[in-house]
């Protein structure tokens, strides 16, 4: 018997974005922290949006780096661990394809995670304005020193600390299972180490001799390769995309997974519109769109993780 698995997407909608998408040649799409949610990843605003006791945003500036260069670094240390155990998800996957498909697709990434990377998303056609997690750069105003880095952690000082194994002899346990849980627990080392990201469990502080030096200039402290609040976005970023957007008629925007209220990035949305776009949302919170939504725009409520793929589906061929 033939699979019927129900759509999540209502069918109007979905056949009116579909027979859209299919005539749209020049495309863009905005992201946010919400298409990695699906991949386990905390989103910025909203629930996922406290670490420790410090809204997300509040770690994510200069000032908060020159004040306590320690603690920022244990949450970008702490995201960068986080971003490498997840993997892509559908949506990311589904974006890639798309871009392989349709060479006048770009999109710009608010994500530092690396994950539409890792999907193979074309490196051409994927523009990143928050920087990513996976970079690091000299903070001495003279020195130009910057690497991309995966290592895990960058220097011991910003290891995750284990829970204690509990291999101690149990005085009550007569059948061995809890030793047998505590040595399985203490083999699969994600689940022995300590979530940093809940203040009730504390956390050393790391002196900032033993956070990552630079090693051109020996002097300055290498902080992640991001962009904080008050920072400029990358210019040669910023300079190809606005380039693509004044290239000619834009067809569609898709704004997937992004509260919008960080600019420039959410301005993308209202300058794809000024070349004639029409906009898709996709977005678990119905009140996170882009401004108002215009006659002849979709809103699709969701996780992206499900939703993208299928809404793609029709030209991109996959969708499972
Ligand atoms: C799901 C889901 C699921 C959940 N499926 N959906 C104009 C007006 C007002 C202010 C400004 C302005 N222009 C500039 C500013 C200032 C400032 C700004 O925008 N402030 C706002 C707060 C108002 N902008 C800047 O400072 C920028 N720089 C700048 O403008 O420089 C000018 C300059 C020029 C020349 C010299 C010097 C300066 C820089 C902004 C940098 C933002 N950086 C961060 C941190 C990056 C590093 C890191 O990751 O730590 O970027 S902040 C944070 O917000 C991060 C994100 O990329 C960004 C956006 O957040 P995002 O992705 O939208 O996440 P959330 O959490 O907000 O939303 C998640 C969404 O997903 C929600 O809607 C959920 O419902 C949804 N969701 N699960 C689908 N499963």
């Amino acid at each position: 018997m033939a699979s019927s698995a129900k759509s999540v997407v209502p069918a109007a909608d979905l056949q009116s974005f579909t027979e859209y998408l299919r005539g749209c040649k020049r495309i863009v799409a905005l992201l946010g922290a919400g298409i990695s949610a699906s991949s386990g990843l905390p989103t910025f605003r909203g629930a996922g949006g406290l670490w420790r006791s410090h809204d997300a945003t509040s770690l994510a500036t200069p000032e908060a780096f020159d004040e306590t260069p320690g603690l920022v670094w244990q949450f970008y240390s702490y995201r960068r661990h986080m971003a490498l155990q997840a993997d892509p998800n559908k949506a990311h996957y589904a974006l890639a394809e798309l871009a392989r498909r349709n060479e006048d697709f770009i999109t710009l990434s608010q994500n530092v995670d690396g994950l539409s990377q890792r999907a193979n998303h074309p490196v051409k056609q994927l523009h990143l304005l928050h920087g990513t997690l996976f970079n690091v750069k000299c903070t001495n105003f003279y020195c130009n020193y910057t690497e991309d880095n995966y290592t895990d952690p960058i220097v011991p000082a910003l290891e995750i600390p284990k829970k204690s194994s509990g291999l101690n002899p149990s005085a009550t346990d007569k059948t061995g299972e809890q030793a047998s849980k505590a040595i399985g627990e203490a083999l699969d080392d994600t689940s022995t180490e300590v979530d940093i990201s809940d203040a009730s469990n504390p956390i050393a502080t790391v002196a900032r001799e033993d956070l990552p030096q630079c090693p051109k200039c020996e002097d300055g402290l290498l902080r992640p390769g991001v962009v904080w609040f008050g920072e400029p976005l990358p210019e040669k970023t910023i300079r190809a995309v606005d380039k693509w957007i004044a290239a000619g008629p834009v067809d569609l925007c898709l704004v997937i997974g992004t509260s919008a209220k960080v600019f420039p990035a959410a301005g993308y949305v209202h300058e794809a519109r000024s070349q004639g776009a029409r906009v898709a949302v996709c977005n678990m919170d119905p009140n996170d769109t882009p401004g108002e939504l215009h006659y002849g725009d979709w809103f699709f409520q969701g996780d992206a993780g499900v939703i993208v793929p299928e809404i793609l589906k029709s030209v991109i061929g996959i969708s499972d």
